[in-house]
C-alpha cells in the first residue's frame, strides 16, 4: 500500500457511526483505501496529506505531521476550529444539497407546527378543552431566518410556497427573490420586530455566541416563537429561560443545546412553552456526503487542488 493510497477517517465517535463512515467512504472512493485511525502506523500517519473528519480529538490530528487539509462530514466546525486553535490546517466542510434540502424541509415542519398552534392544541388536549383558536393565514405571518448560508436560503426556498413572509439576516446581503434582507446589528433589531416566527441557523462564532439575548428577544412581536436549528450557545440560555416564563415567548423549539446530549435535569425538558429535538432537524446522509467528500479528495490527489475552506478566523 503506497501512503497516497490510504485515507484515514478520524473520529472521536463510537465505533458504529464510525465503521458506517468507513463504509460509505470506501464505497465512494474504491480506488482508495480507507482506514479508520486506530489502525494506522504512525509511520503511515507521517505520509498523510488529507484526512477526513468527525470531531476528531485535536492530539490524535497531531500525529498527523504533515495533514495540509481535513474534510469535515459535519456542516458545523465550530469544536474542531476551537480545539485546533490558531493553525496551517485548512479546514473543509460539509457542503450538501441533500443535507441542505433536509434542513429546509425541517424548518417547514416545525415553522407550521408553531404557525398552526400544533403546541397549544397539544396542551388543550391534556387538559379536555375544546376549543378552536383564531386562524391567521401565512401570508399574515412573517418568518425571519437568522443566516443566509446554504441551509438558511434552502429553507427560505421551502417557506416561500407556503405563502409566508421571509426575511433573511446575515453578513452580506442576498438578492433571493422574495426574500427581505437585513444586516447589522440595527438591521437585526428592525427585522425582529416583524417576526412571528424566528429560524436561527447562524454558526456558533465568537461574534454569534449569546447573540439572541434579552434585548433582541423583547424586539419580537407579542406571541412569537423560536426555532433553534444552529447551535445551542447562540441563545442566551438564562434570557431565553425568562422570555418563556413570562410568556413573551410563545414557544421555541430547540434542536441544539449547549450540552448535548441535554442533561436529564435541565430545566427545558419539562417546560410547557420548549419543544426539544434530539439534534435531529437535519441528519447527514452518509451516502450523498461520502459521494461529495470522494470527489473533493479525489481532485485534490490528483490536481493538488484543496477545496474552499473554512475561515478560521471568522469560525465558519
Ligand atoms: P453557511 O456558512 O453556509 O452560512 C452561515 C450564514 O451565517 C451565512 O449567511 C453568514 O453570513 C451568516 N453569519 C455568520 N456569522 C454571522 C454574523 N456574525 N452576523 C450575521 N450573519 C452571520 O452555513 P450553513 O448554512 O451550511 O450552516 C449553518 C449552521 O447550521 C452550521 O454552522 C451548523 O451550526 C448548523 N447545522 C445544524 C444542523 C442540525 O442538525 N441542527 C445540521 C447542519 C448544520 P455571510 O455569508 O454573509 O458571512
Ligand atoms: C451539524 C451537522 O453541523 O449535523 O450539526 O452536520
Amino acid at each position: 500500500m503506497t501512503t497516497q493510497n490510504i485515507v484515514p477517517f478520524i473520529s472521536a465517535a463510537a465505533q458504529e457511526s464510525t465503521s458506517e463512515w468507513v463504509t460509505a467512504l470506501q464505497e465512494a472512493l474504491p480506488e482508495l483505501t480507507l482506514i479508520s485511525v486506530t489502525q494506522l502506523s504512525l509511520a503511515d500517519r507521517s505520509r498523510c496529506t488529507v484526512a477526513i473528519v468527525a470531531n476528531p480529538d485535536p492530539d490524535v490530528l497531531k500525529t498527523f505531521p504533515n495533514l495540509v487539509w481535513v474534510h469535515s462530514v459535519w456542516a458545523g466546525v465550530e469544536r474542531l476550529v476551537a480545539e485546533l486553535g490558531p493553525t496551517k490546517l485548512k479546514i473543509v466542510r460539509m457542503v450538501d444539497p441533500a443535507l441542505a434540502s433536509t434542513m429546509a424541509e425541517a424548518v417547514l415542519a416545525w415553522t407550521l407546527y408553531l404557525h398552526r398552534d400544533m403546541p397549544a392544541y397539544r396542551c388543550q388536549q391534556r387538559r379536555g378543552v375544546w376549543r378552536q383558536r383564531a386562524y391567521v393565514p401565512a401570508q399574515e405571518k412573517t418568518v425571519g431566518i437568522l443566516g443566509f448560508g446554504e441551509l438558511g436560503q434552502a429553507a427560505a426556498q421551502r417557506l416561500l410556497p407556503s405563502g409566508f413572509n421571509v426575511f433573511a439576516w446575515s453578513t452580506t446581503p442576498s438578492m433571493l427573490e422574495g426574500v427581505t434582507h437585513f444586516c447589522g446589528r440595527d438591521g437585526l433589531k428592525q427585522m425582529l420586530k416583524k417576526c412571528n416566527i424566528l429560524v436561527c441557523l447562524l454558526p456558533h462564532t465568537p461574534k454569534t455566541a449569546g447573540l439572541i439575548d434579552a434585548e433582541l428577544l423583547a424586539c419580537l412581536p407579542d406571541s412569537a416563537a423560536l426555532i433553534n436549528f444552529g447551535r445551542g450557545p447562540i441563545i442566551n440560555e438564562r434570557d431565553l429561560r425568562d422570555a418563556l416564563d413570562c410568556g413573551r415567548l410563545d414557544h421555541a423549539v430547540l434542536d441544539v443545546f449547549n450540552i448535548e446530549p441535554l442533561p436529564e435535569a435541565h430545566w427545558e425538558w419539562n417546560h410547557p412553552r420548549v419543544t426539544i429535538l434530539p439534534h435531529c432537524s437535519a441528519p447527514t446522509n452518509k451516502q450523498t456526503a461520502a459521494k461529495i467528500v470522494a470527489d473533493r479528495v479525489r481532485h485534490y490527489l490528483m490536481e493538488g487542488v484543496v477545496p474552499s475552506c473554512v475561515d478560521v478566523q471568522k469560525g465558519y
